[in-house]
């Protein structure tokens, strides 16, 4: 039976979005050296205009954070840099609502998600690292750890106000100060944060936000005024990262891509398995590092589970990310959409079946159906690469030896996904499966205290929980490299 639904859109009224938007530095919005537009994915309209910080911008941001760690932050002591905290996450919460209409608009993702996942868990990312401030001495890092100092941070467009919050929360914990780079297509969120902290009385310095693109964030992980570079993105800039810091002596943690095994076994409960496949590839239209783009299914229940999987996905509404209703949202850029088109063009070639989920496109805007290619296999391109995007590469096995080994090929390490009644092979996989998360009979859960990072080509250090501590502090063994 399929239910038709009413339109229930969300209202924009709720944000007052400006004209132009300056630079967060030193407690204050600040013009810079020239403009650039950010725009809605869901409808390409001009959204506001954004200053593009430059070298000199980058500067000023890092003095301003480095008065601020020398003269406030780094001598303030924890239990009143925890009230700091906790009074950026309760105003997280009042904001709540104009925060998450603000992240579907510039992102696309569906408001579904932006209010009950991105926002819930930024705001829980900053009552965790509160609790932290005033008890870092028992953390088990010595019984007085110190931070490191100022730290540029880098972040992705796919959570950008979340992947905000597991950055700049524990950083400020730690007693450092922050410049963070926020992506181009997605700096309005990161600026209302910077709102929010002039809102709460932060000293001022202790957050700067400078918006631009890569070359913004590369002039960031240059400067010489940097103590430790936090990146989160692609693999690729990863690696120039990577090496930028080796010659200059900067702590550095890596957040980098994934292309995760869902694995599945012929016990498992397959209504529960095919939500938690849905869940693992379709949400945030696949726009998700730790993504179960992989899905490994025991060859005996293979045709079961496709089907029930193809059923759901008929089901799954795509459409205007603010309608309450909506399921899938829009890709967030058009050079996203184009890196999707040329993945899946790559699969057809290369001899995969596709199938879509039969649902309209919206004629303007940045669109990919919900796809899934069976007949795949280890040494296909959308077997071995990261599509970032609505796309679920199916693979079978028969012994649960052939889907490690299968899970485990690739150059990855992030996550994984077990689907099994059997307590004891949950266990036998979770020991062998070669990825920072392993998640049992559910895929794609967070939680502020529990750490997240990856193995090999996922990088390395890890953000949450007591471990995501280590990578701010400077105590016997703090740091990460
Ligand atoms: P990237 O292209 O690597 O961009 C990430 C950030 O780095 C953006 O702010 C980008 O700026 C900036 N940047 C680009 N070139 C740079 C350079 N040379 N030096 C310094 N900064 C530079 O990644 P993306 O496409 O935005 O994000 C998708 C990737 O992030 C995926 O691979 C995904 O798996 C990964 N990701 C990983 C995680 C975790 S926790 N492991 C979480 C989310 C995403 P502009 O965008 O403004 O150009």
């Amino acid at each position: 039976m399929r239910f038709e639904y009413a339109p229930a859109p969300e209202s924009r009224s709720v944000v007052t979005l400006r004209d132009s938007y300056g630079l967060f530095i030193g407690g204050e919005f600040v013009g810079g050296s020239s403009v650039f537009k950010t725009i809605s994915p869901a409808t390409e309209e001009v959204l506001a205009e954004v200053t593009h910080g430059g070298p000199e911008d980058v500067d000023r941001a890092v003095a301003a954070a480095r008065q601020a760690y020398e003269r406030v932050w780094s001598v303030m002591p924890g239990r009143d840099r925890g009230k700091y905290l906790f009074r950026i996450a309760r105003l997280i919460q009042e904001r709540s609502r104009e925060l998450a209409v603000l992240e579907t608009l510039d992102n696309g993702k569906p408001i579904r998600e932006s209010r009950d996942v991105d926002v819930p868990l930024t705001a829980a990312h900053f009552f965790y690292h509160a609790g932290w401030a005033d008890k870092l001495g028992y953390a088990g890092f010595g019984p007085s750890p110190r931070p490191l100092g100022v730290v540029g941070q880098v972040i992705p467009w796919n959570f950008p106000l979340l992947m905000l919050a597991w950055k700049v929360a524990p950083a400020l914990a730690c007693g450092n100060t922050v410049v963070l780079k926020p992506a181009e297509t997605t700096p309005l969120t990161a600026l209302l944060f910077g709102e929010i902290c002039q809102q709460a009385d932060l000293p001022p310095g202790v957050v700067n936000i400078v918006t631009g693109d890569g070359s913004t964030g590369h002039a960031l992980v240059a400067h010489p005024g940097i103590d430790k570079v936090a990146f989160t993105g692609s693999t690729e800039v990863g690696r120039e990262i990577a090496r930028m810091c080796a010659v200059s002596g900067k702590r550095l943690t890596l957040e980098l891509g994934g292309k995760a095994a869902n694995v599945v076994f012929d016990d498992a409960p397959v209504d529960q398995a095919v939500e938690g496949i849905v869940n693992g590839i379709f949400f945030n239209q696949g726009h998700v590092c730790c993504a179960g783009s992989r899905l490994l299914v025991q060859e005996s229940v293979a045709d079961e589970v496709l089907e029930a999987l193809k059923r759901r996905m008929a089901t799954l509404r795509l459409g205007d990310p603010l309608d309450k209703n909506t399921d899938v949202g829009a890709i967030n850029s058009r050079a996203q959409l184009d890196k999707i088109t040329d993945l899946v063009a790559a699969g057809d070639a290369e001899g995969a079946q596709r199938w879509a989920a039969p649902c309209p496109l919206p004629e303007r805007g940045f669109w990919f159906p919900p796809t899934v290619f069976t007949e795949v296999s280890q040494a296909h391109r959308i077997a071995k690469e990261e599509i970032f995007g609505p796309v679920l590469s199916v693979l079978t096995f028969r012994t649960p030896a052939e889907a490690v080994e299968k899970a485990n090929n690739t150059p990855y390490g992030l996550s994984a996904g077990v689907w099994t009644e059997k307590g004891s092979l949950i266990l036998w996989m979770a020991s062998r499966l070669r990825a920072g998360v392993v998640w049992a009979n559910t895929f794609n859960r967070f939680d502020p205290a529990s750490p997240f990072g990856g193995y090999k080509e996922s990088g390395f250090g890890r953000e949450g929980g007591r471990h995501g501590l280590e990578a701010y502090l400077d105590g016997p063994g703090g740091g990460d490299v």
